[in-house]
This record gives structure tokens, C-alpha cells and sequence, in this order.
């Protein structure tokens, strides 16, 4: 090719770059993000990517030779004719740099004749052999020092470097391990370090597609689609935490939940079986001084799994029910599945049928698959008219006192066999089929009942979705779907979660105690200890599975599991105010130690410690039998929250870890909000609040809304600084006042004596009481 058919337009931060018959836009976003696309021909529409994210940005661009450069004070993309895309830094290090060579195939030292005896056994052989003929690849070459972080919630661990992962939402009943390649979410994001430097990829393609990360070679690695246009954005920065926020710049934060969210919940299979067995737990759990915020009632309450449907067989009057619950200071979260059932005298089915609501196979007829309610129609939430179809019999749940939706299935999961992928369905405005669609189904089913709960209610929604496409996150916390009760998936939710997190998915959790299989003392014990800062805290089992309330297995681990809830509920308000600066700086709450500390190389593959916010380290036992553990602490000084023993940083320590213990570390010089030990979270607004300091010196800002609207919006909220100077002087200012609720009492709990303050009303200050 010659140079005189390569050359570029620019126009409003949009680069065209032209080779021959090809051509490549690049889209300055921002310093930070630039945008690669190549039209396939195919939809445009971002399901990630909400709203014009571009910025007015000075930028460059220049052709020298066979080189075009475009150039943000943070990135430089450099394009050759043949459309490799190069990408540095702003100090020109090499960020992502394009892979000439052909894939290689993984040795097997078999030839085909075996290859095929392997495979009739239902072995399989390396992909790459039909790697050859994908819709198309990218390649990049790969460093020996380089790892790789994100993908959403994939199974393995915490650098994703030398395994594959295909994106293709799926429900997957065996246990959950290392070697699986997918599971129910699709979160296409790729975070690397390249020699220390930060960078990522996101992928917005909701069809098909496959990652291998230096499993095949160590010399590349490969994005592959099965359709869709080439579509990707390069992200840059200086820190990881800066690539992480451009990410969820782009494909939005988690919206701050309401307070009591963040408090614990029960769940089983089975409770909504019947109403007296669902009293029986909450009775218990009074009984047993636990705290418990909620109870989540699986598909049993429904009438023949009817979706949006009640079984006052089970229970007499749904809502008298459940305020008589919420009196008690508990909530009910209701399950919904997409699948809707095929039923002439059902309502839901006949008024989904008429309005041309479902999806359907190419001939027109609706499909149908089987699923709990038997032979079912699946909505096509890819339609707006759908979701607010949807939406809008969410409040059949609501109003019948229900505090918040459970959305399981929706990968979507069908018992006869996998939905075909020329099913039809919608595309916003736009006939699509589930070939496109499907990745992005749960996430539309998601968004429908977010926005449903928020008409009806206007409080700040509570969905909790299996499935989920990159930008779920601004509608849905998540959960990681079926695990089981093995230690292995014990010790693999902290990595699954600490990826969630720099995913977007800052809000998400596992079942506490595992879903499937019998659960063990030790194994609840332990759960729950490691559990203790996932941001959503709920315990959940199997209809089939040995019993895993915290009463079952007796006084010892009931004591212990009392222990760590009200632990819990004393860090509710700095898990608050992690959420709070989420939604500003779009970082995670549950973060892996590499996101705080990313120039440490011990912490870059760090699978059973995890940070929560900048200044809460926790490394819970996650193995069997363990009664103490190696405990890696980072740059700094950290304080063990129970001993108060202060211990230098970069260093490992022996930590006794017996089974009623949980190490925590706090960074030295800080200041927490230490929360009160309540059984339930009230709406209304505390009246003392007290900030606890680890060292000397500290400053901290806190943030107080009501925890339950979108008032804080308009400003109805406080900002508290908190401030302890070395010499022990201390203050407490409200930095900002919108919210009336601010605290009556504000006490300071320094090294030797506890500092009281006073709302004064007519200054509106606080005052130090003598
Ligand atoms: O295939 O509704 O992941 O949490 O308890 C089982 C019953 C369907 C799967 C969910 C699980 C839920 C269960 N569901």
C-alpha cells in the first residue's frame, strides 16, 4: 500500500483515518479516552454508554509518513496504514502496542486423528484452531510484566493474565471454577499495568466475544468478536484509580442506595414457602439480638411462579404482612424472572401477547422456552414500551409493601435448550435479534424495574440483578449467582468482587454461606467474616441445602456471627461515605490492594486481602482449618483494629487468626465514623454520631443525607470535616448544611479521652463540651 491512499480528516474531535478502502474513526473523549471505532455495518446504539461523554479537548493530529499521531496531553494513538492502533502515555511509554504476527496454536503435541478421538470423547481442544476464521481480532502484544485486571465477576483470580474469557451471559449450575469462561455477566472492560503503567480497554460490543490474555502465547493477547462494529475506547491516566474512574466516567457510577441497604439480609429458597415460616426467621432473628434488614422472598411466593403475582394461598394478605414486617424493622425483597407464563387466563401473558411485547422466532410467532412456570414468553426489554410495560407492574410488588426487586434468570436462562440466536427482539427503535441482545437482556430487564420502583416509589431504587452488560451498575447491584458452600468459593469471591468493583460494579456481593451444597460451621463462620465489607451482605442458600441461619450450628458460631454483624453495622457510615465518594470519584468500595497501591508488585496478584475505601485493610481466612496467616501490609503504618498494635508497612506479619477473629487494619492517621450497633437501620437521622482516630492526626470529611430519596440532589445534605491536629486539638465543622438532620452530638474518641461536641442552634456550630 502506498502512502499517497493513507491520510486522515479531522473534524470536532473526530479523526477519520483513511487507508486504501478502510477506514478507522478515532473520537477524542476526553484527554484520557479516545475512541476507536470501524463501521461493520451494524448497530450503533450503546447500552453502556448513556448520553454525550466528550469534553472539549485540545488535541493534535499529524501525519509523518506512515504514521498518523493523534496526541491528548494524556494519550498518543499512533495509526499505520494497515489500521494497527499503537498507544503511549503522556511520557511515552508504551501503553498498548499492536501484535504483527499470526496466532499461535497452543501445543498439544497431538496430531488432528488424536485431536478428533479427544474431542469425540466431548474433550475440548484449543480454540484457537477455530480461532482462524473470527469476525475479526485484535491483537497486542504482550509484555513480560504486564498483568490484567477487570472483566466484571469471571471466575479465578485477581490478575486475569494467562486464561481466556468469553463474554456470553449464561447460568451455570456446576460449581464455579477457575477454568470457566463465562459466566452470567458480560462487563467487557480490560485493565492493564504494562511495565507499571496503567491502561484500559473497554469493548462496548454486546455481541459474542472472547478475551485470551496470554493463555495461547505469551507474546500477545486477543480480543475477538463474533459481530458487532469494532468498538472500543482507550483508557489513560496516571494512576490505576484514574483509568478506573474513566471507566465508570463512561459507562456511569453506582447511584448512592439508601442506608439501610447496606445492613444485612437474609435469603433463602424456600422462606416464601409460607408465611409462618417466614415470621419463624424474623422471629429468630429478634430473638437472637442479630440485626437484619431484610428478607428476600425467592419464586415461591408467587402464584404458579406468576410474574406479578401473589399466592394468597401462602399468604392471606400480602400487604398487611409486610407492613406488619416492616413494623418489625424489616423488609421484604420479591423475586422476579423474566420468563412470563404462557397462560390464556393470565393477564400478564395476555396483555404482553396483544401488545406484541415478547420475543419471537423468525416466522413471527412468539418464542416460547421453558422455565419455573413452565412453557414462558420472554418480554423484549430492548423495547422502551417494554421496559416501561414492565416498570410500570413493578408497583403491583410495591404496593403490596415490597422494599425492592430481585431479578434472577435473566441471562436469560431457558430449561429446553439455549435461546437461538435469530430469536427477534428489539434494538431500542430498531429490529434486532438475541445475537445482539443478549448480553444486554438482563441489563434492560434491569433498567426496566429501576426505573419502574423509582416512578412508583421515588426513593432511590433497590434492584438486585444475575445478569448483567457493562453500565448495569447505574441500575442494579449485583450478586455472583449460584456458588456453592466450598471453600474454594469462599477464598474466590474476594477476587470476583474486588473485579466487580473496578468493573463499575462497586455494589455487588456473593451468597453468604453458599448457595448450593451443605454448608459447614466453619465455612458460615468464615463467610462472614470475609464478607464483612462486601458491599452487599446477604446470606443465601438453595432450596435442597442443609439449613445456614447464624442460630444453626449452635451458641458458638451464633455468637461469633452476632459479633461480626454488629461489627458491620459500627462501619455502615463509612461504607456510606465510601459509596458517597464512589458517585464523585467513581471508585470502588471493596477494593483489591492494586488499585490503592498499584507501583507494589506484591499486591498485584493479592487473591486474599482486600482494602475498603483508602484506609481499611482486611484479610480474613479463607482455607480450611487456618488459625493464623500471613499478612501482607502495604506502604505505610497500620493499626490492628482489635489490639490497637501499630505494625510497619511493606512487610508481611504472622497474624493468630482463630476462628472468632478477623484482621483489619486501619492506615495510620485516620479518622472513622464509628456507626451504632441497632438491629435495624432507621430512616430517620441519627442523633449522635462518633469519629474514632487510629494514630495521631487526621482530617476526615463525612457525608449525611436522609438515605433514603433523591433530595440530597438538591442539596439536601451535610458535609462534616472532622479534624484531630497533632498536638490533640480538635474540631468539627459542617462544611456544608442542606440535610436537618445534622447530628445533636458529634464525639471525637482520641487515643486517651473522648471529645464531645454540641450542636449549638443559633450558631449552627459545634461546640466542645468542657
Ligand atoms: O435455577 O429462584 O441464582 O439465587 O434462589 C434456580 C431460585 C433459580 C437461581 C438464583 C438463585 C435462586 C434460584 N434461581
Amino acid at each position: 500500500m502506498t502512502t499517497d491512499s493513507f491520510d486522515f480528516t479531522d473534524s470536532n474531535q473526530q479523526v477519520q483515518v483513511v487507508s486504501g478502502n478502510k477506514s478507522m474513526t478515532f473520537s477524542v473523549i476526553k484527554p484520557e479516552i479516545v475512541q476507536v471505532f470501524q463501521d461493520y455495518g451494524k448497530s450503533t446504539h450503546s447500552y453502556a454508554v448513556e448520553g454525550n461523554k466528550s469534553v472539549d479537548t485540545k488535541y493534535a493530529v499529524a501525519k509523518d509518513g506512515d504514521v498518523i499521531t493523534i496526541k491528548t496531553d494524556a494519550l498518543t494513538v499512533k495509526v499505520d496504514p494497515q489500521l494497527h492502533v499503537d498507544v503511549y502515555d503522556a511520557n511515552n511509554h508504551p501503553l498498548v502496542v499492536h501484535y504483527d504476527g499470526q496466532r499461535e496454536s497452543i501445543n498439544q503435541n497431538i496430531d488432528a486423528a488424536h485431536k478428533k478421538i479427544v474431542r469425540s470423547e466431548g474433550h475440548e481442544v484449543a480454540a484457537v484452531d477455530e480461532a482462524s476464521h473470527a469476525y475479526y481480532e485484535v491483537l497486542n502484544q504482550l509484555d513480560d510484566d504486564e498483568q490484567f485486571y477487570g472483566l466484571g465477576g469471571k471466575t479465578g483470580f485477581l490478575n486475569k493474565r494467562g486464561y481466556e474469557y468469553d463474554n456470553w451471559n449464561t447460568d451455570e449450575p456446576r460449581p464455579h471454577i477457575e477454568s470457566f469462561t463465562h459466566l452470567y455477566k458480560s462487563i467487557p472492560i480490560l485493565f492493564g499495568i504494562k511495565q507499571g503503567h496503567p491502561y484500559g480497554l473497554f469493548f462496548d460490543n454486546t455481541y459474542r466475544s472472547h478475551f485470551d490474555l496470554g493463555k495461547e502465547s505469551s507474546k500477545y493477547y486477543v480480543y475477538a468478536a463474533d459481530d458487532g462494529n469494532l468498538n472500543y475506547y482507550i483508557l489513560g491516566g496516571d494512576t490505576l484509580k484514574d483509568v478506573v474512574a474513566d471507566y465508570t466516567y463512561l459507562t456511569g457510577v453506582v447511584p448512592l442506595p439508601q442506608r439501610w441497604m447496606l445492613g444485612y439480609q437474609q435469603s433463602r429458597w424456600g422462606y416464601s414457602m409460607d408465611q409462618s415460616r417466614v415470621e419463624e426467621i424474623v422471629d429468630k432473628f429478634e430473638q437472637y439480638h442479630l440485626p437484619l434488614e431484610a428478607v428476600h422472598f425467592d419464586i415461591d411466593y408467587m402464584k404458579g411462579y406468576r410474574v406479578f403475582t401473589w399466592d394468597t394461598d401462602k399468604f392471606a394478605d400480602p400487604k398487611a404482612f409486610l407492613t406488619s414486617l416492616r413494623k418489625r424493622g424489616v423488609r421484604v425483597i420479591p423475586i422476579l424472572d423474566p420468563g412470563v407464563k404462557q397462560d390464556d387466563d393470565y393477564e400478564i401473558y395476555q396483555e404482553g401477547l396483544k401488545k406484541g411485547y415478547f420475543a419471537k422466532n423468525k416466522d413471527g410467532s412468539v418464542y416460547i422456552n421453558r422455565v419455573w412456570p413452565g412453557k414462558s414468553a420472554f418480554p423484549d426489554f430492548g423495547n422502551p414500551d417494554v421496559r416501561k410495560w414492565w416498570g410500570k407492574h413493578c408497583k403491583f410488588l410495591l404496593d403490596n409493601g415490597a422494599a425492592g426487586i430481585w431479578t434472577d434468570m435473566n441471562e436469560p436462562a431457558t430449561f429446553d435448550g439455549d435461546m437461538p440466536d435469530d430469536v427477534v427482539m428489539t434494538d431500542e427503535d430498531q429490529p434486532s435479534t438475541a445475537k445482539m441482545m443478549h448480553n444486554v437482556y438482563g441489563h434492560n430487564m434491569a433498567k426496566a424495574t429501576y426505573n419502574g420502583i423509582k416512578n412508583a416509589t421515588g426513593k432511590r431504587p433497590y434492584v438486585i440483578t444475575r445478569a448483567a452488560y457493562a453500565g448495569t451498575q447505574k441500575y442494579s447491584t449485583v450478586w455472583t449467582g449460584d456458588n456453592q458452600s466450598l471453600w474454594h468459593h469462599l477464598q474466590m469471591s474476594i477476587p470476583q468482587l474486588c473485579n466487580l468493583g473496578m468493573s463499575g460494579f462497586s455494589y455487588a456481593g456473593t451468597d453468604i454461606g453458599g448457595f448450593s451444597a451443605d454448608t459447614t460451621p466453619e465455612l458460615l463462620t468464615r463467610w462472614i467474616e470475609a464478607a464483612l465489607f462486601s458491599p452487599l451482605f446477604r446470606n443465601h442458600s438453595a432450596l435442597q441445602v442443609r439449613n445456614q441461619e447464624p442460630w444453626v450450628f449452635g451458641k458458638h458460631v451464633l455468637d461469633i456471627y452476632r459479633k461480626f454483624l454488629n461489627l458491620r453495622y459500627r462501619f455502615i457510615p463509612y461504607l456510606y461515605d465510601c459509596f458517597h465518594n464512589e458517585t464523585q470519584d467513581g471508585l470502588p468500595v471493596m477494593r483489591a490492594l492494586v488499585l490503592n497501591y498499584p507501583d507494589d508488585r506484591t499486591v498485584r496478584n493479592m487473591n486474599d486481602e482486600y482494602m475498603v475505601g483508602d484506609d481499611v485493610l482486611v484479610a480474613p481466612i479463607v482455607q480450611q482449618g487456618q488459625t493464623a496467616r500471613a499478612v501482607y501490609l502495604p506502604k505505610g503504618q497500620w493499626i490492628a483494629l482489635d489490639t490497637g498494635v501499630e505494625y510497619a508497612g511493606q512487610t508481611t506479619i504472622l497474624a493468630n487468626v482463630p476462628l472468632d477473629k478477623l484482621p483489619i487494619f486501619i492506615k495510620k492517621n485516620t479518622l472513622l465514623p464509628w456507626g451504632q450497633e441497632v438491629e435495624h437501620i432507621s430512616d430517620q437521622p441519627d442523633k449522635t454520631m462518633t469519629f474514632r482516630l487510629f494514630g495521631d492526626a487526621a482530617t476526615y470529611t463525612h457525608y449525611q443525607d436522609d438515605g433514603v430519596d433523591f433530595n440530597y440532589q438538591n442539596g439536601e445534605y451535610n458535609e462534616y470535616t472532622v479534624t484531630v491536629s497533632t498536638s490533640g486539638d480538635c474540631s468539627v465543622d459542617l462544611t456544608h448544611h442542606g440535610y436537618d438532620g445534622q447530628y445533636k452530638t458529634v464525639n471525637v474518641q482520641l487515643n486517651d479521652q473522648l471529645v464531645t461536641f454540641k450542636y449549638d442552634d443559633k450558631t449552627a456550630k459545634y461546640v466542645a463540651e468542657k
